[in-house]
């Protein structure tokens, strides 16, 4: 069986607040290895297609304006269990909620109710990650 493979977004949040080094550094240090990487500006048709199982929630208006906010950097890991692995790295949605040790809830915190800016994406599943990758790495 070939290595699993998981689509990690480091969010406008991420890139701004100059994280980008520091969350790639905890991926790699984890043990996964880094196959792609890139900057990109997201449109409004990548995102509705990236968080399709949230298109209509009160969320997904400011969740795209936040995401359209500046660069993201978008990234390709490997490895046994990398999809698993990786969600468990960024830990829980809500930063104040994260535990500690985790990129959210060591980088992170709530910003009034701006629960988006989260730092991280990760794929949550083998399905997820293959049509995310095909997203962001088309
Ligand atoms: P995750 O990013 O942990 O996989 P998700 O897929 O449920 O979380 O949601 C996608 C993003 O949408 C999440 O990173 C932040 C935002 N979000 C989720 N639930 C939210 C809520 N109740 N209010 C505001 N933003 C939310
Ligand atoms: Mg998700």
């Amino acid at each position: 069986m070939s290595a699993e493979r998981t689509l990690v977004l480091i969010k406008p949040d991420g890139v701004s607040r100059a994280l980008s080094g520091t969350i790639l550094s905890r991926v790699e240090a984890k043990g996964y290895t880094l196959v792609d990487l890139k900057m990109v500006s997201a449109t409004r048709a990548m995102l509705e297609e990236h968080y399709e199982e949230h298109v209509g929630k009160p969320f997904f208006e400011p969740l795209v304006e936040f995401m359209l906010s500046g660069p993201i950097v978008a990234a390709i890991f490997e490895g046994e269990r990398v999809i698993e692995g990786f969600r468990s790295l960024a830990g829980a949605t809500e930063p104040t909620a994260a535990a500690p040790g985790t990129i959210r809830g060591d980088l992170g915190r709530d910003w009034g109710l701006k629960v988006q800016q989260n730092l991280v994406h990760g794929s949550d599943s083998a399905e997820s990650a293959q049509r995310e990758m095909g997203i962001w790495f088309a």
